[in-house]
Order: structure tokens, then C-alpha cells, then sequence
């Protein structure tokens, strides 16, 4: 069978590196980064080079799904049936209570054709505006920052600015793990030219941080002071661009006036940095050229449009923005929320970067429709929507590549929002997430290496998305399962005339050329683009009108801007605290925020054993002097809590954490662990302008707690995906309990688990049927009734494939290096049958995998570092960090904090 190789994109960042995927036989056999796409450049990072193992049909969604009442079980379903059952239920309600009861919930994962159909179908067939995606909880800030200032929702830079600038400003960005092949070439910027700064402002340390020239840790939410403090002390110190101000800008008086009061000493204290470092960063960034990179750190805020428009401020009265190596680049989250910017996916925008607020905006998209009108009541965002559903004013939602049930903030309410819905549909490519439990119609999509379409990066670059495979089972297109719908319900709403006009594609080639004159005359107009043209002259920047040979890398390079007077706004931007503070009671902050290795909910991720090696298990990241001053040790279990909810994990000491500050990666939901996972935690609270929830802050209280009863339970079976599948049900029996996987390959499924008390047995006793080793099994069996202590090990063929311990688990890291191996030894079946629990001594386990491409791990590291090495001596002695290079800058913190320091 011939190998077919296909070029299409990475379906992870917004960075939006191409790739190749390697298809044999109808299946996906590897990929690889695509050398001539200019994102890229032949690069991929540790998620992106193991795309092709997520490509397997075990975890998938491939049939549609049906329950007609609540309480039932959804049993499997024809198209036909899921379909006409939806669009039964989506007519019956629409003629009740008006379309306004209806609503969609979509992605910035969605290619922009799907978003472009889902968008119509909701505003031009249905009548709403209810059609809001998780951008808002994403990029809202953003959006909303530059259109008050610049005019128009456009990143006016490019990543080629990297290589121009000498004060790259990242602030709210630990691009180092969430956009590593950006990062990579930071890196090379800096080995290339010395006089680059770097400025890093986050309350962690993350690697991003630690590389930095200048990291300013701020306090969490003080952006708008800091932004505001560096302004006053650029105008004090001449590094304004007054004829710029004066030229291109309106409003910097009342700014000016703002700031005056923003002093040194008043803005070191708010946010907790020293005046020094903030005389720095306003030099850095005043003599520039400045690049300045922003992620959630500033939209995810109650106060993020301000955050993104006082940075566009500095830019703006510097002068720094449409020349080489300056400008604001908001770097976007998922591969492409740009895309559904683009196509005015959302509650409060409109087709071709429309505002629905705007009458000739509306009017303009209904005639590109051919509709009398699309509505003008504003539509319900992402928050807004979820308590529509509680309150019951929204009956029926429509989910489509996304996991509210886990992504979203306050998730008690947001679950109670769902369990009240009289309708959930979801649309999903994987069977289980957390919001799967409560979907009343499931409907299977194709996703990453099934799909075509095109998506746009952060710098504006579309790229044409080709499918290397056929949909597997019943699995179809996003805008096709739209389009099939619409016609359904047109008929329904006795407007299938309409319908079929609106809805007319059988292509996503004939999607993309009606959102396309949509942009004309627009500032993202992209009438010279086609799949054709993307395909011979490969991904292309907008804008690109009709008649262009090529798209723009910079905007703005003349001054004008998108204002009705083409001036530049600068915004008057005040420094509000975060929504929720800390007090006696809720003592401390909560972080939120992204591994290098996972993926949002873990749906894809999750299933790649390699990629928990980086981090195995969820854990809350505090300060060394919070946790002595609880008690708690590392690895303890602690209690996390406020008033929206509880959390119970394990606490790990953290370097990079400031005093009062704590951190939980967003990645584990309910799916994965005990309790709903750090959402169950974060607030509800939203920007006034942008209506982006703050979801990197709520105040916490922290408590050991004593669980006594510990178990780790280890298989490597033939079918790990289905059996981490069916011990997910058992998650919630424990007080705490996590699980995943590790090792290389298929790897090995782990379930680790705490409890106050001995649990039922009969639980135990499911979860030995589960895993094959029951009683009846033959296997090594060691039990101390009297100290609760129990070993099972499952040996087959020689090779150890099940461990559990129950009562004392001290071995489990030596266990897992031994699972990993496989080898039985004379050593295990010592160990296994003496009264002994804690390892052989001299085992000691190789932590934590640092480098996922060539499986190096921290003991090595750090044995080499010891010794006086260096990163190059790591990369020529163990050869990490020499393949992907995602953790580079995590080999440059450790031979930073263990070496030996020239004297
Ligand atoms: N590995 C990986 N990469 C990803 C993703 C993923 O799931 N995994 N998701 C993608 C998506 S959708 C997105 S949106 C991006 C997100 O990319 P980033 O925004 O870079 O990632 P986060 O970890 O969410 O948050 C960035 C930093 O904001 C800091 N922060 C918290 N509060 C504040 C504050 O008040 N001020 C400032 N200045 N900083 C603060 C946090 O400490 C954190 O280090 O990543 C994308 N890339
Ligand atoms: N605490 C906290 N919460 C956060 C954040 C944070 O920093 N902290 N970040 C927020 C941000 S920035 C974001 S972007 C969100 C992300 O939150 P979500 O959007 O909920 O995250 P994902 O897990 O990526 O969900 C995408 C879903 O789509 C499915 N899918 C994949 N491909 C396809 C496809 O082609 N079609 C369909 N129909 N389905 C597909 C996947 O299986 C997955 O379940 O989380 C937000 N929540
Ligand atoms: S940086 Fe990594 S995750 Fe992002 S698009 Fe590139 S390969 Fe994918
Ligand atoms: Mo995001």
C-alpha cells in the first residue's frame, strides 16, 4: 500500500504550523512538521509531532446518539433519526417561546466554513443572535482592546517582527509551553542578535519568565497600573513620540491626565515589583523597536479590555506599531479563533468583522444573505447563554467542539445549567468529555486529518486544511451536520425555500467563497484568496483583495487606522483590583492555566501516554512557606476551597509560585479526576466591554487533609483507552482519585486513589473485574489484613502488566519504572511477597520525563548538570532538547538552578 503524504495544519495552537500527515492504508501513520509553511518552517513541538497518535478510532465519537427523555441511557441512532429529532425539538421551541430560546455554543477549533454555517444558521435562518463560542472565554479581550484603540479586530504585526525587534514585551504569556514553535524562534532572535531585551510580565515564574532579560512579577490583575505606570514614566523621560501622538492618535490628553497619577511608588506597590524594574521595562520599551506578545493572562480578567488597551496605549504613544520589529501581536489561543473573528461567529459580531450593533453593518450581511434582516437584539455570550439555560429563558443548546463542562468558570452552576436544559445537543469528535454526560443527542464529527477547510493564525495567515483520511464510521463535517440540520428545520418552520438558498454548499470550497465576499472593501478582505491559490502559493496573511499578488505583513505601516477619522484611539485606562479579593477566610489566589504537553480538556492529549510523562497527575502549585505554614509537605493532599466549590488534591512545592499564590493547570476535569477540576473553583465574573470571564483568579482557602487509605493501581493491557474509559466511573467513589497514563507507546493506564475510610469492597472488587485481576486470576498476592496493606502484581508472558497496592503506595514510582520496563525480576518478586512496602533500596524512580521526543528524564538531567554540564553538554551527552526543542528553556532553568556556578 502506497504511503500518501497530505500538507495541512497543526489543529493544537494558534500559532498555525503546517504539517504533513503520513497516511497508509486508510490510517494515519505519522507527521511531520511542513518545511516551506511560514509558520513553521518544517518545526513541530512536542504536541504537534505526536498528532499522528492521537489518530485512532478507540476514544472516538462514530455514531450518532439518542435519548428522547432524560434519565434514559442515549442509545445509538441513524442520522436521519438524531437529526429529525433535533430539528423537531429546535421547531417545536422556536414556535413556542421565539428563536431566542435557542442557542449555539461553538469553537474557535471549528474550521472558519464550519463557523461561517453554524454563524448563518443561527442569525440568518433561525433569527438569533444566541451563537457564542469559547473564544469568549479565549480572545473577547482582545478583540475588544483593539477594536476601541486601532479600529478594527486586526493583530497588526507578524512573527517575522521577532526578528526585528529589541524589546520583545510578553506580558500574560508563558509562550514557552503555549506556543513553543513561536518561542523557538525567540530563541533564535536571541542567539542572533545580543542586543535583544526580553520582558516577561506574569505573578509566576514560569520558563518563559526565567529566560527573560526583565521578569516583573506582578501582582495577579495589576497590568492596567503597570501599563499605566510605564506610560508616566516614558512621558517624564522623553521617550514619547509626540509627532506620532499628534499625527495618527486622538485622545492622549485625557490619557495623559490619567497617568500623571500612576507614579512610581504608587505602581511598585500596587503590583508588587520594585521601582527600579519598572523604570527598566518603560526604557526597554520606550527606545525599542517593541514587539509586545499578550496572551490570557491579560484577557482572561474582569478588567481585560482595559488590559489589552493600555498595552496598544504604549505602543500608540511610542509610535511603535506598522514598522519592523514593533506593534501589538495578541497571540491567539486555539488554531483558529482568528477564523471565527473573521466570519463574525459570535453573539456581538457580524460577517466580515461586522458589529451587530451597527445598522448598516446588519443591513449589509442581509443583503450578502439575501434575507429581509438579521436580528438585532444582542445575543446571549458564553456566560450569559449558561445562565439563560438555568433561569430556563434558553431551552435548547447546541454544543459544538467544545467542553463547557469543563472549560467554563463556576461549573456547579454551569453543570446545573445543563442538567435544566430541555435540549442539549452535542457535537463532538470523541465520545467521553465531561459535557458528553450531559448531551441528549450526540453527534459524531470529523476532526484533525478528516477535515477541509481553511484556518488563520495570529499573524493573520490563512492556510488551506486538507483531510489525509476519509471520515472513519458515521462521522461527518462540522458544516455539513449544520447544513443537513438547517434544511431539516427550514421545512419544519414551513421555510425550506429558504433554507435551501441560505444553505446551498456540498463543498466547504463553496463556504469559503461566499465568506469571502463577505470581506470585500473590509480591512481582512481576502477577495484575492481561493484554495486554489493557497494550494500554489501555499498559506497566505490578510488582507489580500482581489488583484493583490500577496497579503500584508504589517498593518498600519501608513498611519491610518480603522477609526472613522483613520486615527489611532488611546484608550483612557483605568486600574480597577480583580473582581474577587482575598480575605482572611480565602487567603489565597488561584492561577489557572496551560501545561506544555496537554490539551485544554484532554479529549486528544489524553490519549498519548507520552504526553503525561512531562506531568503525570493534577496537583495545586503553592509557595514554600503557604504550605509550612499548613503543614502540608510536598505531595500531601489538600482540600481546595471557596464558595463555588471544592477541589481535593495533592499539593506540590513550587519555586516558581510568589507568596499567597497558587497555581492549577486548567487540563483535568472530572474525566481524569475526582471533582470537577479547577473550574469548579473559578468565578463567573466577566469584562464589562468584552464579556471574557476572569478565569486566572479567584481567592481560595487551602487545608491538609488526611485521607488514610491510598491506593495506585498500574495496567498495561491490550485496550488502555477503553479501560481508562470504564475507571472513570469509579473516579467519584474516592475522595480523591486520579487517571491517565505513561511511559512510551501504548503505554500504561494508572489510577491513583484516597479515601478517609476502607472503601466498599465492593468497589475494590469492580475495580479488580475491571482490570483482570480478580481472585480467580493467578498472580502475586501479598496481604497484611491487620496494617491494611495489600500487593497484587499481574505478571504475563514474563512481563509485569498489572500492579495495585492498596494501604501503602511508597513504592509507586520505583512501580512505575518497572511497569514501564516490563522485565520481571527476582528483585519484584521479593519486594512483592515481603511485609516490606517501600522500594528496594537504591531504586530510585527517574522522575519527572523532561525531553517527550527522546524520553530523557530529570534524574539524568540532573546527574550530568551535577557534574558541571552545561545545555550543550545535555544536548551532546543525552541528546535532549535536540528534536522538538520544547524543553529547552526548561534545561536552561535546571542547569540554572543545579549548576555548579563559574566562580
Ligand atoms: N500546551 C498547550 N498550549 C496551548 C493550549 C493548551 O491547552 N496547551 N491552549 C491554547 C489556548 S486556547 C490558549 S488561549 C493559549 C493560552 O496561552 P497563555 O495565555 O500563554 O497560557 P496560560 O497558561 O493560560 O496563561 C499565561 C500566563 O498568564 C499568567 N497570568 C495569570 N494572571 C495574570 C495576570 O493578572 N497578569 C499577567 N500579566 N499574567 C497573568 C499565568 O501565570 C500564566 O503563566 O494557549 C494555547 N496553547
Ligand atoms: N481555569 C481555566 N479555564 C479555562 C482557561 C484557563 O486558562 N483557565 N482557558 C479558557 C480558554 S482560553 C479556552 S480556549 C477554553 C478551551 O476549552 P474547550 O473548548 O472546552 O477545550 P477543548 O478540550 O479543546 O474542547 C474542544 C472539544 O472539541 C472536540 N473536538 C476536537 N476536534 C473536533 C472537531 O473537529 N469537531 C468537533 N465537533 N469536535 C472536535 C474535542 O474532543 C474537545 O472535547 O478553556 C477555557 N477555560
Ligand atoms: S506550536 Fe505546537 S501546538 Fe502550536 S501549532 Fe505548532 S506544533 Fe501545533
Ligand atoms: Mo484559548
Amino acid at each position: 500500500m502506497a504511503v500518501t503524504e497530505t500538507k495541512s495544519t497543526c489543529c493544537y495552537c494558534g500559532v498555525g504550523c503546517g504539517v504533513i500527515i503520513e497516511a497508509e492504508a486508510g490510517k494515519i501513520t505519522g507527521v511531520r512538521g511542513d518545511p516551506d509553511h511560514p509558520a513553521n518552517f518544517g518545526r513541530l513541538c512536542t504536541k504537534g509531532s505526536t498528532l499522528h497518535l492521537t489518530a485512532k478510532p478507540d476514544a472516538r465519537a462514530l455514531f450518532p446518539e439518542l435519548r428522547r427523555n432524560r434519565g434514559e441511557l442515549r442509545q445509538r441512532a441513524s442520522w436521519d433519526e438524531a437529526l429529525d429529532h433535533v430539528a423537531e425539538r429546535f421547531a417545536s421551541i422556536i414556535r413556542e417561546h421565539g428563536p431566542d430560546a435557542v442557542a449555539f455554543y461553538i469553537s474557535g477549533q471549528l474550521l472558519t466554513e464550519d463557523y461561517y454555517v453554524f454563524n448563518k444558521l443561527a442569525k440568518g435562518l433561525i433569527g438569533t443572535n444566541n451563537v457564542d463560542t469559547n473564544s469568549r472565554l479565549c480572545m473577547s479581550s482582545a478583540v475588544a482592546g483593539y477594536k476601541t484603540t486601532l479600529g478594527a479586530d486586526a493583530p497588526p504585526a507578524c512573527y517575522e517582527d521577532i526578528d526585528h525587534t529589541r524589546c520583545l514585551f510578553i506580558a500574560g504569556s508563558n509562550t514557552a509551553y503555549a506556543h513553543p514553535i513561536l518561542y523557538r524562534r525567540i530563541e533564535d532572535a536571541r542567539a542572533k542578535n545580543p542586543d535583544l531585551k526580553i520582558v516577561v510580565v506574569d505573578p509566576r515564574r514560569t520558563d518563559t519568565a526565567e529566560a527573560a532579560d526583565l521578569h516583573l512579577p506582578i501582582l495577579p490583575g495589576t497590568d492596567v497600573a503597570l501599563f499605566n505606570g510605564m506610560l508616566h514614566l516614558m512621558l517624564w523621560e522623553g521617550l514619547l513620540d509626540t509627532r506620532y501622538i499628534q499625527a495618527h492618535t486622538t485622545g492622549f490628553d485625557a490619557l495623559k491626565n490619567t497617568v500623571r497619577e500612576y507614579t512610581p511608588k504608587m505602581v511598585a506597590d500596587i503590583c508588587g515589583i520594585k521601582e527600579a524594574d519598572l523604570m527598566t521595562a518603560a526604557q526597554w520599551f520606550g527606545t525599542g523597536p517593541t514587539l509586545s506578545m499578550y496572551c490570557q493572562g491579560l484577557n482572561q480578567s474582569t478588567s481585560g479590555t482595559d488590559k489589552n488597551a493600555a498595552l496598544i496605549n504604549l505602543h500608540l504613544a511610542t509610535g511603535q506599531i506598522g514598522k519592523p520589529g514593533t506593534g501589538p501581536l495578541s497571540l491567539t489561543g486555539q488554531p483558529n479563533a482568528m477564523g471565527g473573528r473573521e466570519v463574525g461567529g459570535m453573539a456581538t459580531l457580524l460577517s466580515g468583522h461586522r458589529d451587530l450593533a451597527n445598522a448598516g453593518h446588519r443591513a449589509e450581511v442581509a443583503r450578502l444573505w439575501g434575507i429581509a434582516s438579521v436580528p438585532e437584539r444582542p445575543g446571549k455570550t458564553a456566560v450569559e447563554m449558561f445562565n439563560g439555560l438555568r433561569d430556563g429563558s434558553i431551552k435548547a443548546v447546541w454544543i459544538a467542539c467544545t467542553n463547557p463542562a469543563q472549560s467554563m468558570p463556576d461549573l456547579n452552576s454551569v453543570r446545573d445549567a445543563l442538567g435544566k436544559a430541555e435540549l442539549v445537543v452535542l457535537q463532538e469528535a470523541y465520545h467521553d468529555t465531561e459535557t458528553t454526560e450531559f448531551a441528549d443527542v450526540l453527534l459524531p464529527a470529523t476532526t484533525w486529518g478528516e477535515k477541509e477547510g481553511t484556518v488563520t493564525n495570529s499573524e493573520r495567515r490563512v492556510t488551506h486544511v486538507r483531510p489525509a483520511l476519509a471520515a472513519p464510521a458515521e462521522a461527518r463535517a462540522d458544516w455539513q451536520i449544520a447544513v443537513d440540520f438547517a434544511h431539516r428545520l427550514g421545512a419544519l418552520l414551513e421555510q425550506a425555500p429558504v433554507a435551501e438558498k441560505l444553505f446551498p454548499y456540498t463543498q466547504a470550497e463553496q463556504v469559503f467563497n461566499e465568506h469571502r465576499e463577505t470581506t470585500r472593501g473590509r480591512d481582512l478582505d481576502i477577495t484575492g484568496l481561493s484554495y486554489a491559490l493557497l494550494d500554489a502559493q501555499g498559506p497566505q496573511q490578510w488582507p489580500f483583495p482581489a488583484g493583490a499578488s500577496t497579503g500584508k505583513p504589517r498593518l498600519y505601516t501608513d498611519g491610518v487606522f480603522e477609526q472613522e477619522d483613520g486615527k489611532a484611539r488611546f484608550a483612557n485606562t483605568l486600574y480597577r483590583a480583580t473582581a474577587e479579593k482575598t480575605d482572611a477566610r480565602h487567603p489565597l489566589h488561584l492561577n489557572s492555566g496551560r501545561l506544555r504537553d496537554q490539551w485544554h480538556g484532554m479529549s486528544r492529549t489524553g490519549t498519548v501516554a507520552q504526553l503525561f510523562n512531562h506531568v503525570e497527575e493534577p496537583a495545586i502549585l503553592m509557595h514554600a512557606n503557604d504550605m509550612q505554614r499548613r503543614s502540608i509537605h510536598h505531595g500531601d493532599l489538600v482540600k481546595v476551597s471557596n464558595k463555588r466549590g471544592t477541589l481535593i488534591l495533592p499539593a506540590h512545592n513550587s519555586a516558581d509560585m510568589a507568596p499567597a499564590q497558587t497555581f492549577i493547570p486548567m487540563h483535568w476535569g472530572s474525566q481524569y479526576m475526582s471533582g470537577l477540576g479547577v473550574n469548579a473553583l473559578m468565578p463567573s465574573a466577566f469584562d464589562r466591554a468584552s464579556k471574557q470571564p476572569e478565569l486566572k483568579h479567584a481567592a481560595v482557602k487551602v487545608e491538609k487533609i488526611d485521607l488514610p487509605w491510598r491506593m495506585t493501581v498500574m495496567r498495561t493491557s491490550g485496550a488502555n483507552l477503553a479501560l481508562l474509559q470504564q475507571l472513570r466511573s469509579l473516579l467519584a467513589k474516592f475522595d480523591f482519585a486520579s487517571c491517565g497514563l505513561f511511559g512510551r507507546g501504548e503505554g500504561t493506564v494508572i489510577l491513583r486513589a484516597a479515601h478517609h475510610v476502607t472503601p466498599d469492597p465492593a468497589i475494590i472488587a469492580e475495580l479488580d473485574l475491571l482490570l483482570g485481576m480478580g481472585d480467580e486470576v493467578p498472580m502475586l498476592n501479598y496481604r497484611d489484613a491487620k496494617r491494611g496493606i495489600s500487593k497484587r502484581i499481574l505478571v504475563e508472558a514474563e512481563q509485569v502488566t498489572g500492579v495495585r497496592l492498596v494501604g501503602e503506595i511508597l513504592a509507586t514510582a520505583w512501580l512505575k519504572e518497572v511497569m514501564a520496563n516490563g522485565q520481571f525480576t527476582d528483585e519484584l518478586r521479593r519486594w512483592a511477597l515481603a511485609p516490606l512496602s517501600s522500594p528496594p533500596s537504591g531504586q530510585r524512580s527517574r522522575g519527572k520525563i523532561i525531553c517527550n521526543c527522546l524520553d530523557v528524564a530529570e534524574t539524568d538531567i540532573l546527574d550530568i548538570i551535577k557534574l558541571g554540564g552545561n545545555l550543550a553538554a545535555l544536548q551532546a551527552k543525552l541528546k535532549c532538547g535536540t528534536e522538538c526543542g520544547s524543553c529547552v528553556p526548561e534545561l536552561r532553568q535546571l542547569v540554572k538552578l543545579h549548576g555548579k556556578h563559574e566562580a
